[in-house]
């Protein structure tokens, strides 16, 4: 890449937040404190943050200034006229329904259009669509292309959903059994792969001739058009805009977490073109959420958020992000580190399973790495395997696994520097030099759904085992 090593940032730097790396010991400690679960470590206690890539954003100053121009009425306050606009220009959709985040705006629309005994395929379901899904009896379906499940596969668009796969399904279940059909872009259990402008196209047409609704989890839309422009043949001239205008067109609405790829710390909508179910959606915001013209956010919120969409979709800022993600990706393949290829949108996936390939599944290899990095450098990321899709078989009782066992290095947008990134790699690579003493982990307590977040866990050492 020229003389630089990823394209320079398009920004430069007016506010900081001090970060501190503890020591060994202590980190040692915030880890037995947690019952070995990233997401019980107080922040404060983390180095470098990689769990997510959500609300985590670093806003520009215009957005900042947006925030002081909040306008808090109950009722139609004008940031939420300027919200709607922005998503209407944008994204093309009639009707939009501020939420507080994404999960608020699946729950809502699952909610008036799903019924016991359903079912909703999708590419990959993400973990909270999956749980709001299931919660309602619903029945999911990850109709991805069989080459997601394979890591090494360095192929263009592996995001997309297997289009066979997809008419077989809507046969064999029956459209009047399919509220919808959903393609999540980027597909963020799958390596945070792309989804192409055809395979979008094709999903409509099909949805259209069965007449099932066909929404779109948006919540990293800008980072998904980026690649198709870049790699889609026929885009290349087309600006992000116009990609992303085209790629919703072909959609009845989305559902969003704008702490992705709006740029904010905190917000969500949902959007569709169909009037009598706007109303519906509207009726139930209003139940839990908030009134229509504010949906559990803020005026101010509202106001990020329009500015924030309008920043995500700049060339330079995309140019820079996803060449960020691809440098460190780029590191850490030089070294060996297995790793789930391509690089993807928002996040570099290692392999746990061949990373720690001693540790079997029942003992969650993902999660042992994100011990294990933490660790090694203050490193927070998040395990996506085994301890978030594991599912107990109701006749034998084993835990049945996804077929990917990943750990996510989320990398937060316009936070982290290029020395960030080198001590991520340095990091990663020290803890691949001492894999062979990382040790399994099993679950001393779990919930019902999204078990990850508030699990307790105990290593398997073999005085305990
Ligand atoms: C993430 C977070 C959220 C998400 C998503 C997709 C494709 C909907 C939502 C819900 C969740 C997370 C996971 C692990 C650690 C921390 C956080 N994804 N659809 O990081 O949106 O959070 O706003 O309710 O990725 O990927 P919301």
């Amino acid at each position: 890449m020229c003389k630089h090593d990823y394209p320079l940032e398009p920004y430069k730097i007016k506010s900081i937040e001090r970060i501190q790396k503890l020591s060994r010991e202590q980190r040692e400690k915030a880890l037995i404190i947690s019952g070995y679960n990233v997401f019980s470590i107080p922040s404060e206690k983390v180095f470098i943050d990689l769990l997510t890539d959500s609300g985590t954003s670093a806003m520009s100053d215009s957005q900042w200034a947006g925030i002081m121009t909040g306008d808090e009425s109950y009722a139609g306050s004008r940031n939420f006229y300027h919200f709607k606009k922005t998503v209407q220009d944008i994204f093309g959709f009639k009707h939009v329904i501020p939420t507080h985040q994404g999960r608020a705006a699946e729950r809502i629309l699952f909610e008036v259009t799903t019924h016991q005994g359903d079912f909703v395929p999708n590419n990959i379901h993400f973990d909270t669509t999956r749980a709001n899904l299931e919660v309602r009896g619903v029945l999911c379906e990850d109709l991805v292309q069989e080459k997601a499940y394979d890591p090494e596969a360095d192929i263009l668009f592996k995001g997309d959903m297997d289009i066979n796969k997809l008419e077989q399904f809507i046969d064999e279940k029956r459209p009047e059994n399919i509220p919808f059909v959903m393609v999540t872009i980027t597909n963020n259990s799958g390596g945070g792969q792309p989804v192409s402008m055809g395979n979008i196209k094709d999903v409509s047409q099909i949805c259209r001739k069965q007449k099932i609704p066909f929404y779109i989890d948006a919540c990293r839309f800008a980072e998904n058009a980026y690649f198709i422009k870049k790699y889609e043949s026929g885009y290349s001239h087309k600006s992000i805009h116009e990609i992303v205008k085209e790629m919703f067109s072909y959609a009845d609405g989305a559902t969003m977490s704008a702490k992705k790829d709006a740029l904010v710390n905190i917000g969500g909508f949902l959007a569709v073109n169909d009037d009598e179910l706007a109303l519906k959606l509207k009726n139930n915001l209003i139940i839990s959420e908030g009134f229509a013209t504010y949906g559990g956010l803020a005026g101010r919120d509202m106001e990020a958020i329009s500015r924030g969409l309008k920043e995500v979709i700049e060339q330079d800022y995309l140019e820079h992000r996803i060449g960020q993600v691809g440098y460190l990706w780029g590191l850490l393949k030089k070294a060996g580190i297995p790793l789930y290829a391509p690089s993807g949108g928002h996040a570099v996936y290692l392999l746990a399973d061949q990373f720690l390939p001693h540790i079997p599944r029942n003992e969650y290899p993902a999660w042992s790495l994100t011990i294990a990095l933490y660790r090694e450098g203050g490193i927070r990321t998040v395990g996506i395997g085994g301890m978030m899709f594991g599912k107990k078989d109701s006749k034998t009782g084993q835990e049945i696994f996804p077929k990917l066992e990943l750990v996510r290095l989320a990398i937060p947008r316009r936070v982290y520097t290029q020395s960030h990134l080198n001590f991520i790699a340095d990091t990663v690579i020290q803890t691949y030099k001492k894999r062979r003493d990382i040790k399994g982990f099993r679950i001393v307590y779990q919930a019902p759904y999204l078990r990850h977040f508030t699990a307790r866990m105990e290593e398997i050492n073999l005085t305990n085992s």
